[in-house]
């Protein structure tokens, strides 16, 4: 169905279901081609619904086969059954078994959603719809069941695996083999999940806080098994610490989580049985960088903690999907804050919010946290509803303070457990715990579009006071022209010129704990027994998802930089100053004029080298790392000229490079490791920070820093080094940069994983010759369409970070990755229309590329046969 004639699902058209599913029993032969399903659903009329009234189940390319009801076949006039919808037009007004054959083609199955084979292995996926394509069902989140799920196979696909415990196992006659797995816990259908195949495992016993044991293991495919210890360590890390920091245990009797290479996202909470994509699985020190393992440690938490804020506790509708992943999100965040460096984490999480999230309100395709209304609900798995979603967990905690979150966590966990949940409802058990009103802090929810926050601030050095004023705006989003302030919560400090904390005091008590609060569009804060003229350090920690328009000059910066105690403050001082200095290169190239560097930035980040590089590196690594391309056209908001951020970007990095070339060549060395690899923070940092020197090095003496890079790579022990030293000479072109690729293409050659590393490096190369060589990659017997995560490593790097490539001014950029969604869109949808979204800023370019762009669009939006998930996007972004 096309988008524009597809139905608009609305939020205030929630209306309970007609009939309930207690329980439900699947027998499931696996089978390459055509696999048998076999559901008996236990029904009964919902006392919440219509009486009387018929049953429509989902489905979705389904083949029927029969269909009976309490044990007797179906009279042919009892229902119709389609690939899209089984109606049974009279069901019984008491409790009834409806017993539903289907037939699945899994080997077929190139959407990757329902049952598909990847690379061999039987696996599901089913949020948000995918059940509806094994067998015909309520397929929404609000209808909760018990399944007992029993699988058969040949003996050549030895394992089984289900939701919840494991019950019963057997060999059947003529090679083949059974399993029956039973999972207690009442779930919705997107939960559902099965695997067959033949995988290796390492696995442990995790004994819970109450002295539970549990069976903890990791699959993957075989030959990988030693790449499946850094997970399995970290799942029991995070299932300690959600006992300790959130009080909750896990509750089965085992725990596994499957590795597959084709898969649409990152990973999937199903029930006692997370499948994830394996790159965030498999890790080694000679195959996975620090950041792989990073992020690893942080899905692997993200799924274990969907267990209680998902599963336990799931949504009573798609349009609550930020209930648990916004949540979901938040907690993994602070499980690697607990983890790791919490200021660094934080910054980490912000620039992904500002490059993720920021574009997308700001853009066509802006949306409430939960939205109103949808047409394909796999578009909302947005940074919206997950970084957004988790920035106002953190706002809510900021607001009622740390000790009424966990009394309001409990209490939800407490009254909402084993039901399908609403934001609402969430909200209700804090406000409960805290004693406060909290309906104002819940516009959050409904109002898209990031507020701006100005402040502008006095000092009257004769009365000593401060005067602070706070003001905030928000600009329209597609339907939703008028907006209302909202509760922003501001954490904030004074710092004196010469560098100390000033105490915050007012006649008022304001600043409680340091947090002003600012609910309506203005507020005035009067400062008292302000002994010196104090530089203000506005919304520390990043208290709020807001745009900050500061009033300080370059040098009151780089006091807050030089001296602020907040760290995220530290950080976001300099990139200010950098972010300010690259939009002034960029007006003066667009003048006709040179780049100038003011001498203060290097002078304050030498000394801040001087000071903290080699105490705190993985921070310092941080503040080295300018801002980026992306951050720069969205500080100038409209005609974006990508060559010239390109250029001047690149100038500024030149004369920073230069003028602290001694230090940088100094910390170069001294940042060596000689302790073998290991993935901790202290390690991780270290080596953050010396690839970024060895970055900003080359960048002022390319020669010098060519030969280090090529030295560091041919010595490298580990993907940190080797990937960074590669990265920096994959900037110059020529033949080292070649021969350098073909090195590691050699060298990797059989680990699509790491070749996905090599894809996404080539398409990342900001020259005009990228085009070519991405388009003669896309021939390489490496590359497949069919695999997601090679798609995304070739054509979404591109794409989404190489601004100048993609949208260069011939258009040919934007073009190449029309034909490619196109080409994708009737295999995989979901994958294409992701895809799509890289056009989501197109309306901020300079009018050339603009027009280019929207060409590309149009000539998307006109294609048929076209998915309803790509019509969606290009429709929305059009509009
Ligand atoms: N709930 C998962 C995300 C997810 C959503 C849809 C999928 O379909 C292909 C897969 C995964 C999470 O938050 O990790
Ligand atoms: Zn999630």
């Amino acid at each position: 169905m096309r988008a524009d004639n597809a139905p608009v699902i609305r939020l205030e058209d929630y209306q309970p279901t007609d009939y309930l599913i207690d329980t439900v029993s699947l027998a499931i032969g696996l089978h390459p081609t055509e696999t048998r399903v076999t559901a008996t659903l236990a029904l009964r009329p919902n006392p919440a619904g219509h009486a009387g009234a018929s049953l429509a189940l989902d489905g979705d390319e389904l083949v029927f086969v029969s269909a009976a009801l309490d044990g007797s076949p179906l009279a042919a006039d009892a229902y119709t059954a389609s690939p899209e919808k089984f109606v049974l037009h009279r069901p019984p007004q008491q409790p009834f078994t409806l017993t539903i054959e289907t037939c699945v083609n899994p080997t077929a199955n190139t959407k990757l959603m329902g049952l598909y084979r990847s690379n061999g292995t039987y696996c599901t996926q089913c949020e948000a719809d995918g059940f509806r394509r094994i067998t015909y069902f309520l397929d929404r989140p609000d209808v909760l069941s018990v399944y007992t799920t029993r699988i058969e196979a040949d003996t050549d696909t030895p394992l089984l695996l289900g939701n919840g415990n494991p019950a019963e196992a057997g060999a059947l006659a003529e090679g083949r083999h059974f399993a029956v797995w039973h999972d207690p816990f009442p779930k919705p259908s997107y939960l559902f999940a099965i695997v067959g195949g033949d995988l290796d495992h390492v696995e442990d016993v995790f004994t819970t806080a109450s002295g539970r044991k549990v069976k903890v293991a990791v699959y993957v495919e075989r030959g990988k098994r030693e790449r499946a210890r850094y997970a399995l360590d970290a799942l029991q890390r995070a299932m300690r610490w959600d006992e300790e920091v959130f009080g909750r245990e896990y509750d089965l009797d085992v725990f596994n989580i499957v590795a597959v290479s084709a898969f649409n996202m990152g990973a999937m909470e199903n029930k006692g049985l997370n499948i994830f994509n394996d790159k965030y699985v498999l890790a080694s020190a000679d195959t996975a960088t620090d950041s792989d393992y990073a992020n690893i440690e942080a899905v692997i938490a993200h799924e274990y903690f969907h267990n209680w804020t998902g599963n336990r506790i799931t949504c009573r509708d798609w349009f609550q999907l930020c209930l648990k992943e916004g949540l979901t999100v938040f907690r993994d965040q602070e499980f690697s804050s607990d983890a790791r460096s919490r200021p660094v984490k934080r910054i980490a999480d912000v620039r992904v919010l500002r490059s993720a999230q920021f574009p997308e309100d700001a853009g066509p395709l802006a949306h409430p946290v939960r939205p109103r209304a949808y047409k394909e609900i796999n578009n909302f798995y947005t940074a919206t509803v997950y970084e957004k979603g988790a920035e106002l967990i953190r706002v809510l905690k900021t607001l009622v303070g740390g000790q009424h979150f966990r009394r309001g966590m409990d209490l939800y966990f407490e009254r909402h457990d084993g039901t399908a949940a609403t934001i609402e409802e969430f909200i209700a058990c804090f406000a409960e715990a805290s004693g406060r009103d909290l309906s104002a802090f819940s516009q959050w929810y409904e109002q898209a579009g990031t507020p701006r926050l100005s402040a502008r601030g006095r000092y009257d050095a004769g009365a000593k006071t401060y005067t602070l004023t706070l003001a905030q705006t928000t600009l329209p989003t597609p339907d939703q022209p008028e907006k209302r302030p909202m509760v922003i919560p501001v954490a904030l400090g004074l710092i004196g010129e010469s560098g100390r904390e000033l105490p915050l005091t007012t006649a008022d008590g304001a600043t409680d704990g340091g947090v002003l609060v600012l609910d309506g569009a203005e507020r005035t804060v009067i400062f008292t027994d302000v002994v010196e003229r104090p530089v203000p350090s506005l919304l520390r920690g990043f208290s709020a998802p807001a745009i900050l328009d500061l009033d300080l000059t370059d040098d009151d910066l780089l006091v807050l930089f030089a001296h602020d105690t907040d760290a995220f403050n530290q950080w976001q001082a300099a990139q200010t100053v950098a972010t300010r200095i690259i939009v002034r290169a960029v007006d003066a190239l667009h003048a006709g004029g040179t780049v100038q560097v003011p001498v203060g930035l290097a002078q304050a980040l030498g000394h801040f080298l001087d000071a903290r590089a080699l105490r705190d590196p993985a921070f310092a690594a941080q503040v080295l790392s300018l801002p980026g391309e992306a951050d720069i056209a969205r500080e100038i908001g409209e005609n974006i000229d990508p060559e010239a951020i390109f250029t001047a970007r690149k100038a500024v990095r030149e004369t920073l490079g230069q003028a602290l070339a001694g230090k940088l060549a100094h910390l170069y060395g001294e940042l060596a490791i000689d302790a073998p690899y290991s993935p901790d923070a202290a390690q991780a940092g270290k080596r953050a920070l010396r690839n970024g020197v060895l970055g900003l090095l080359t960048a002022g003496d390319a020669a010098r820093g060519e030969a280090l890079a090529r030295a560091q790579f041919d010595a490298a022990t580990n993907m940190t080094d080797r990937l960074g030293a590669l990265s920096v000479l994959s900037l110059v072109a020529g033949e080292a940069r070649e021969a350098a690729l073909q090195a590691f293409y050699d060298r990797y050659r059989d680990d699509p994983l790491v070749l996905d590393k090599w894809f996404a490096l080539q398409a990342s190369i900001p020259e005009a010759g990228t085009l070519e060589r991405v388009k003669r990659l896309l021939s390489h017997p490496a590359f497949s369409l069919s695999n997601p995560n090679r798609t995304r490593a070739l054509i979404g790097s591109f794409a989404m970070a190489n601004l100048t490539q993609f949208a260069r001014a011939d258009g040919a950029g934007f073009a190449f990755v029309a034909d490619v969604i196109l080409q994708l869109d009737p295999a995989n949808p979901q994958v294409a229309s992701r895809l799509s979204t890289a056009f989501r800023t197109w309306k901020t370019l300079e009018p050339g590329r603009r027009a280019h762009a929207e060409a590309a669009l149009r000539r998307i939006a006109a294609a048929t046969p076209l998915s309803q998930d790509v019509a969606d996007i290009v429709t929305r972004s059009l509009a």
